[in-house]
């Protein structure tokens, strides 16, 4: 006889779980608790989670600002990207855009500061290159995060949210310098283009 989904083959399902099913369905179930339990714990112990304060920002006004802090504290220029070295513990700006991150920011080694990250188009993603920290960036809010670099370095923003036919090409730059060196200082001998033509 043919079957379809109006009258469906004759199945097993009444018949009782056999005792190894039953075991291991427990076992599923119990691990599912404990993967729960762990979410709530780990939010409070596992000291891995964003400090992040998330406000709503118009578009444009975000772009306004970025600029401000760009015209404050500009060094110099990398591939027609301004370099802008901010204060230890002043609020930094990156802005996400179709297909760029603005600006390129040089910071301290050990020095606290509070980095918002916003997107003026669409959907954004940022991710530190080589760690694996990932963001959203999305045009709307501006996602503030309390972030100590502990490690001096030259690293890239990758944008991980597909954004466009040059998402690919989505790069930024944030740099590290050591501690205690001068701002400027720590751009000779990298590619950085001093010029600062501002
Ligand atoms: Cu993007």
């Amino acid at each position: 006889m043919y079957t379809t989904g109006i009258t469906p083959q004759k199945g097993v399902w009444w018949k009782p779980a056999h005792k190894s099913e039953k075991v291991w369905f427990t076992i599923a179930f119990a691990w599912c608790m404990v993967l729960f339990a762990m979410m709530p714990f780990w939010h409070l112990r596992g000291g891995q989670n964003p400090s992040g304060t998330r406000s709503r920002v118009d578009p444009a006004a975000y772009r306004t600002r970025v600029q401000e802090f760009v015209q404050q504290y500009q060094v110099a220029t990398d591939n027609g990207i301004p370099v802008v070295a901010p204060p230890a513990g002043s609020d930094i700006y990156l802005q996400g855009q179709m297909w760029m991150w603005l600006p390129v920011l040089q910071l301290e080694e050990g020095s606290e500061y509070t980095l918002h990250l916003s997107s003026v188009d669409v959907n954004h993603g940022f991710n530190l290159y080589p760690f694996n920290i990932n963001f959203q960036v999305v045009p709307g809010y501006d996602y503030a995060l309390r972030v100590t670099p502990t490690e001096a370095g030259d690293f890239r923003v990758v944008c991980n949210e597909f954004c466009g036919v040059l998402h690919h090409t989505m790069v930024g730059r944030i740099i590290v310098r050591e501690r205690g060196s001068s701002a400027v200082a720590a751009l000779l001998g990298s590619d950085v283009d001093k010029g600062g033509d501002r």
